[in-house]
């Protein structure tokens, strides 16, 4: 072969072996809920770019027949990976089944699913159980045996964080029983929800005057609790303690201000140990672990909020 014909052609194979790199993965995200979604969202779309990923995004506003249909849909364009959040924890076995069948590893970030574990690749999470503990257990400390009546503002109904995180926060209160939850509803993970909802306990608690703290199972719904709680004349952090999750900018906002008590950090950089158990995966078949956990880190006004604030206002969020 002609040294000019050897040379075009190594170039070409180049390019093909590259092109067979540029991966293109399905990504079906719950939606827009919270300031914690939008910077997974955003730094999920970031961390693609920056591997050179083509990756197809799809809000589900969080109905999961949604996430099903975007599923269905990258099946169909023969995607080389699908990344889910999954809204709820169950009914996913037939398109999970679906995606097995067409060869495509499915990655789970941040919520579980409680289908068998060979429907999915990997979960990239944090411990959510330990989390809602976490929350416990630093209310006790802060109330010791003080009376303390405790509302609850829990996640999305049926979704693996509220049902984890609420289970987590019971066991770290069991065992102290002047700490009792007396309220507990759903927020659905929003702000305007979280404010709705705690509009009513208030009420239904003597104006505020019986509640000593919220566990909200995320800091979304604190900030409207936060905001309900002022409009009932009372000061948040102080008359009623706020503990919350995801360490978002706006509560560190609410913390530096002396209105919010302790969150639980939640990285919203999920896409990263998912996008680096897909390269080994494409690259030679390596099986990850089936639970890839995310640290999960208590931040309280002792650990400069402002700082924190600073540092996380621009991520996204
Ligand atoms: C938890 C994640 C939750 C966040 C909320 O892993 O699924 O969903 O805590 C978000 O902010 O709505």
């Amino acid at each position: 072969m002609k040294l000019k014909t050897l040379l075009a052609s190594t170039v070409a194979m180049t390019f093909i072996g590259l092109a067979a790199q540029a991966q293109t993965v399905g990504f079906s995200q719950i939606g827009s809920e919270s300031g914690w979604r939008a910077a997974e969202t955003t730094l999920t779309k970031q961390q693609a770019e920056e591997r050179g990923i083509d990756l197809k995004f799809s809000d589900a506003q969080q109905k999961q027949e949604n996430q099903i249909a975007a599923i269905r849909s990258f099946i169909a364009q023969g995607v080389d990976a699908i990344l889910l959040a999954p809204v709820v924890a169950t009914g996913w076995d037939s398109v999970l089944e679906e995606a097995k069948e067409a060869e495509i590893p499915v990655v789970l970030l941040d919520r579980r699913v409680d289908s068998s574990d060979d429907l999915y690749l990997t979960a990239v999470g944090s411990d959510l159980v330990h989390e809602g503990k976490v929350a416990g257990e630093w209310l006790v400390n802060e109330v010791g045996d003080a009376e303390c009546r405790v509302v609850e503002l829990q996640g999305t109904t049926g979704s693996s964080p509220a049902i984890d995180r609420k289970t987590g926060f019971e066991e770290g209160i069991a065992g102290h029983d002047n700490i009792e939850i007396v309220r507990s509803q759903t927020g659905d993970f929003t702000r305007a929800q979280g404010k709705e909802v705690m509009e009513s306990f208030l009420q239904a608690e003597n104006g505020g005057k019986d509640i000593c703290a919220l566990y909200a199972h995320n800091d979304d719904m604190a900030v409207g609790a936060i905001q309900a709680i002022k409009e009932a004349g009372l000061k948040p952090g102080e008359d009623i303690l706020i503990v919350s999750i995801d360490a978002v900018p706006d509560i560190f906002k609410a913390m530096a201000d002396g209105e919010a008590n302790a969150t639980v950090e939640l990285t919203p950089n999920m896409a990263g140990p998912a996008f680096d158990a897909l390269d080994a995966y494409w690259k030679d078949g390596t099986m990850p672990e089936k639970f890839i956990q995310t640290e999960s880190k208590l931040y309280t006004p002792e650990d400069d909020p402002a700082g924190e604030y600073e540092s996380r206002k621009d991520l996204g969020y």
